[in-house]
Formats: C-alpha cells, structure tokens, sequence
C-alpha cells in the first residue's frame, strides 16, 4: 500500500479481498446495513435475502455485487475513490457484504448490522470447496493456491483463524440495539421465522405477494439456478467458480465426510479455549457436540 495510504492497524491487513483504506475512509449512514460474517457462514445467502426485502422481490439483477457491494473488497477497474464515491451515490437503505470483525466495521455502533454465525466445522470444509471448487484464471485473480491434501487446507484454515477472531470479536455485542445475530442453521431449519426476525429488525413491511417472491429468490433452489448471479465478485468480471460451484450443497454437518475426529477436536478445543460458555451455548458448541 503507498505510503500515503496508510491507514491505521485498527481496519486490518491488505488483502486481495481486503482493502483497510477503504474501511477507513467509507462513510456511514444509520440507515446502512451491513452483513458481517465469517466466511461461508451464510453471507451470500444474506446478501439475497437482504436485497429480496429492499427491493421486494427483484429477479432481474445481474450481479448480487451490483445491488449488496462487498465494503471492503478492492476493485480491479475503478480506484477506491471512485469506489467510495459509487457507494456515497447509493440510495438507502444501502446493504453492503463484509467479513469484518467488530473493530474493523464502520459506524459499528450506529449501522444496522446482520450478522450470521455457522457451525466453524461447516465453515471450514465449505472453503476447502470453496477453494478447490474455483477455477484456475478464478484462484489466480484471489491469490490463492490449491491445496495438495486436505490436510494441508485444514492446517492452513486453523492457522487463518478467521472464524473464531470474526466470532469472539461479535459476542460482546450480540444484544447491542443495531445488532441482529443469526445462525445459518436456524435459518436452514425455518426460513420464514427468519424472514420474520429481519423484518422486525428492520421496522420493515412486505405485501403477501413481495414476501412469496422474497422466500422463493431466497431459497437454495433459486439461488443454486441462478448461481451465476452469486459468483462473480465486485467488478472482478470473471466467473470465478466451476459450474455447481459455490453455492454448493448448503447442509449441516456435512463435514463429518472430509474431517477427521482429531480434526474436529482441535476445532471444538480451540473455540472452547477462546468463546465464553454462554457463546458456545448458543452455537450449539459445547463439550460432546
Ligand atoms: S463467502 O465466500 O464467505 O461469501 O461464502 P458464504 O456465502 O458465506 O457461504 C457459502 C455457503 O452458503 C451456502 N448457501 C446456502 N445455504 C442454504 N441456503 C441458501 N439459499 C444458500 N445460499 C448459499 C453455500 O452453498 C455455501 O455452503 P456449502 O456448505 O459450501 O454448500
């Protein structure tokens, strides 16, 4: 990053997908609202629920990144000043995708936020798909490689440790006013309640015909049929994904077919080490899960 650029420690590291710059810079208004997740804990699938409820029930986007931008996601053809001039241009309510924890989120304390937690043992062989699911031009343009075992992918994934800094970093703020935290796998079990606890969140009102095209665009069914719709980031301008990829087969515990037992004990010790009961409780986490 130029010097000039530099921002404070507090937004982050560079990444491909993770520009602190334009963390610190975005401005926020009270009517955004932001998706904060750790990856592939239902953040897509919040994108469309979210745009479903604002635009009640659109089907005729191209891109989920037209309509919900991923905030922090560092565009290949514009410059972060026009990216955040295209997001001050935004009507509201404005819905932005972003994996940040709760220091690294703008306006944390006055946005809406929406957050999704997910079973980290589901998190982790959904991105071990992720990533082996991608096309070569789509992991060249991520900047990231294959792994050669999943062994190799688990050691890294522990290593990254997104989900438990992403998780612990939320918990203290979980009955904040401006906070709605959800699991993926009550939403998997009843997408209507969910839809219900959003628009009570939001103070937000759908005819009975816009809710029946929200629930429909919302499900797995419509979202895998129109996949392409889910896979093209930003303005990235490629399909980074391998047909069936990414929007994948959206289930619980499916990792119990990839992960080993001392696989799956490492995860559980490491979130029981670093979550409060309470929180593993809640995700359902506790010892002998
Ligand atoms: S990312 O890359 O972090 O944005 O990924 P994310 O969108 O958080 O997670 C992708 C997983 O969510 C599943 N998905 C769904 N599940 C149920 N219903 C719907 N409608 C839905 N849409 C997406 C998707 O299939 C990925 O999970 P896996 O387990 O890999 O199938």
């Amino acid at each position: 990053m130029a010097e000039d650029l530099a921002v404070d420690v507090r937004w982050g590291t560079p990444a491909r997908t993770h520009d602190p710059w334009l963390l610190a810079n975005f401005r926020p208004r009270s009517t955004d609202i932001l998706i904060t997740t750790a990856p592939k804990a239902g953040t897509t699938w919040m994108q469309q629920i979210l745009y479903q409820i604002i635009s009640g029930g659109d089907d005729g986007f191209e891109s989920i990144f037209d309509v919900v931008p991923w905030l922090e996601c560092p565009r290949k053809n514009k410059s972060r000043e026009e990216t955040l001039q295209e997001y001050d241009a935004m009507g509201d309510p404005r819905v932005f995708k972003t994996h940040c924890t709760y220091e690294q989120t703008p306006g944390n304390d006055r946005v809406r936020i929406i957050l999704t937690s997910r079973d980290p043992r589901d998190c982790c062989i959904s991105f071990y798909h992720h990533i082996m699911d991608m096309t070569e031009e789509g992991r060249a343009m991520a900047g990231v490689t294959a792994p050669a075992t999943f062994d190799e992918y688990f050691t890294k994934w522990m290593a990254f440790g997104s989900w438990f800094r992403n998780v612990r970093s939320w918990w203290p703020h979980r009955d904040d006013p401006n906070v709605l935290w959800l699991r993926y796998e009550d939403m998997k079990e009843d997408l209507e309640m969910t839809l219900d606890r959003i628009l009570d969140f939001l103070g937000h009102e759908l005819t009975p015909t816009q809710r029946e095209r929200v629930l429909e665009h919302s499900s797995f069914a419509w979202m895998k049929k129109n996949a392409g719709r889910f896979t093209r980031i930003c303005d990235w301008g490629v399909n980074l994904f391998k047909p069936g990829g990414f929007i994948r087969k959206g289930q619980i515990g499916g990792y119990r077919a990839l992960m080993s037992p001392e696989q799956e004990q490492r995860i559980l010790a490491r979130a029981q080490a670093m979550l409060e009961p309470a929180c593993l409780d809640f995700l359902g986490l506790r010892r002998g899960n």
